[in-house]
């Protein structure tokens, strides 16, 4: 049984009052779930005050980024051993933003992935279709292509241990979903396909779908079987929404 992942990525949104601000009100929403696993990835300048706030809740923490090297003269960026010193236990890895937006490339991404579990970070990794490519019957070769990519070099255990999250980039913040089934079609095949390397962790492994998940869709969406969670990003700024999803998930 893969327990269900409901996860915020609030993105470059909420200063640190407004972050404590939200979690006081979410932890008191959802103090009864036990059947869900919930976590938020606040900005970078949040972590700590969000971590902190969060103290007493079961609602885990989660970066949006990180960089491989440990420290050093990387400007602007943060490593997973820093996540690590301060407990939080997640963090987002190739978003399609980052890919798109700041040229993060697959080789990047694994070398992310690498750098988070080593420390005990645990890794949502993020792929999916632009829509050229799904109308270009590409789908199958890119995600599996992203997958494969970003686990390079993992043991199997290491590998039961990641989320993905499958976002059809067409969907994000467009108010698009791709349908359940749609969803549940291309999740499972991810899982066939890492099934064929790695048959033990493809049944532990859990993967998300992302792409403007609301109250109103949550519920269709978790109701598919391969579908283990979601990752919420517009939907997850507003404690009134963000907890209708994960109750509804429970
Ligand atoms: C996809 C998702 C969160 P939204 O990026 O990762 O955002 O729910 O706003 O589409």
């Amino acid at each position: 049984m893969r327990k269900p992942f409901i996860c915020g990525n609030w993105k470059m949104n909420k200063n640190v009052d407004q972050a404590k601000d939200m979690i006081e009100k979410l932890k008191a929403k959802v103090a009864d779930v036990t059947e869900v696993e919930m976590g938020i990835c606040p900005t970078a300048l949040a972590l700590t005050a969000f971590k902190e706030a969060a103290a007493g809740s079961d609602i885990v923490t989660g970066a949006q980024n990180i960089y491989w090297e440990e420290s050093g003269a990387y400007t602007g960026e943060i490593s997973a051993k820093m996540l690590a010193d301060s407990e939080i236990e997640y963090t987002i890895i190739g978003h399609s933003e980052r890919r798109e937006i700041f040229g993060e490339s697959d080789f990047e991404v694994n070398k992310k992935v690498h750098a988070a579990l080593e420390n005990g970070v645990k890794a949502i990794v993020c792929v999916g279709e632009t829509l050229e490519e799904r109308k270009a019957e590409k789908i199958e070769a890119k995600v599996n292509f992203q997958v494969d990519a970003a686990l390079a070099g993992l043991s199997e255990e290491e590998i039961a241990e990641v989320v993905i999250a499958y976002e059809p980039i067409w969907a994000i913040g467009t108010g698009e979903t791709a349908s359940a089934e749609e969803a549940n079609r291309v999740i499972g095949i991810i899982r066939d396909h890492i099934r064929e390397s790695y048959p033990q962790a493809a049944e532990k492994i859990r993967i998300q779908y992302g792409g403007s998940v609301k109250p109103h869709n949550v519920e269709e969406i978790m109701a598919q079987e391969e579908i283990d969670g979601a990752l919420v990003g517009g939907a997850s700024l507003k404690a009134e929404s963000f907890s209708e999803i994960i109750l509804k998930t429970e």
